[in-house]
């Protein structure tokens, strides 16, 4: 007897067949009438695949009273109520590791593309412009200081790249991270002061929501940029879309907003803003990878024994 599990969201078809091999595969996005589709087959349900920004709430969780894992396509636990899970014995699982660096690599991307006006410059050759009248200069990366929101596994991804471009490194995090000779600033509002471009790289919930407001953006200030390559939520939107429009801080390259897809018509018409539909980890290398690895936890779960990348 193959286990029922549910697929919330789509993964590569290569992938989902090798799902289909092992499991009974229910996918929530081809329910029709959820409540009847969830009293039915609720009971039946161990184990759930999701992506990492939202999906296994606590609502779905208590609606599968036989759930034993969780099994996230991502890093970010944004997706599941780790309460609930932790209480229930409910294992949850994460794909650490092998997207670091195409989430770095994206965070780096979107620093220069800001600071450049890669996207701009584009918009701007294609439009017929180029004879007709110029852009304004872009911001010089070599020599500029960075500051990095969350020196995790990402956040060191993105500085080992930003040391390569000659840029000077500092952090915010919780704690003092050992062996990195990067400097630390407790406050971020003094990090956000100091630097001329601020990614964040943090994990999303409770203890980074919002910490990213108005008054750090406003110490980041007019030249300062801001590159996001973590959790919508952890900046206020609606501060960063005021600051944006006022020109209160220089620009911002987006891959993540509070309720995506929906991003703030507000910044749509910006120049100095570039924007990504969330997809740091989206590369085919990466995302077989990370497949792999939501495969190999339930494999190993499944088999009585302990997953290779539990969270809980
Ligand atoms: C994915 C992510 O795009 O790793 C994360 O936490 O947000 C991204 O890598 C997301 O998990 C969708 O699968």
């Amino acid at each position: 007897m193959k286990p029922d599990v549910l697929l919330i969201g789509t993964m590569m078809p290569a992938l989902e067949r090798r799902l289909d091999e092992a499991f009974t595969v229910h996918r929530l996005h081809q329910v029709e009438n959820r409540e009847a589709f969830l009293a039915g087959m609720g009971p039946r349900i161990r184990g759930i695949i999701t992506g990492g920004v939202a999906g296994a709430g606590r609502a779905l969780m208590e609606a599968l009273p036989a759930l034993e894992i969780v099994a996230v396509n991502g890093i970010g636990t944004d997706a599941v109520d780790l309460d609930y899970a932790r209480v229930h014995g409910i294992r949850v699982t994460t794909t650490p590791d092998v997207l670091t660096d195409d989430v770095a690599d994206m965070a780096m991307a979107l620093l220069l593309a800001t600071a450049r006006q890669i996207c701009w410059g584009d918009r701007h050759v294609r439009a017929g412009l180029w004879a007709r009248q110029g852009l304004p200069l872009g911001r010089k990366i070599g020599g500029s200081k960075l500051g990095i929101l969350g020196l995790g596994r990402i956040g060191r991804a993105v500085a080992h790249r930003a040391e390569a471009f000659g840029m000077e490194i500092a952090y915010t995090d919780v704690a003092e991270i050992s062996g990195v000779s990067f400097r630390r600033v407790p406050a971020l509002i003094d990090l956000a002061r100091w630097a001329d471009i601020l990614v964040i790289a943090a994990s999303g919930g409770l203890q980074s929501h919002g910490i990213v407001d108005a008054a750090v953006l406003d110490a980041l200030g007019p030249q300062g940029m801001l590159v996001n390559v973590a959790r919508g939520s952890i900046v206020d939107e609606a501060a960063l879309v005021a600051a944006l429009v006022e020109k209160r801080l220089g620009a911002a390259g987006l891959d993540v907003f509070v309720d995506e897809p929906a991003v703030p018509e507000a910044l749509l018409g910006l120049d100095h803003v570039v924007l990504q539909p969330h997809r740091a980890s989206a590369t085919l290398e990466t995302r077989l990878a990370m497949g792999d690895l939501v495969l190999s936890n339930l494999a190993a779960h499944f088999a009585g024994g302990e997953p290779l990348t539990a969270a809980v």
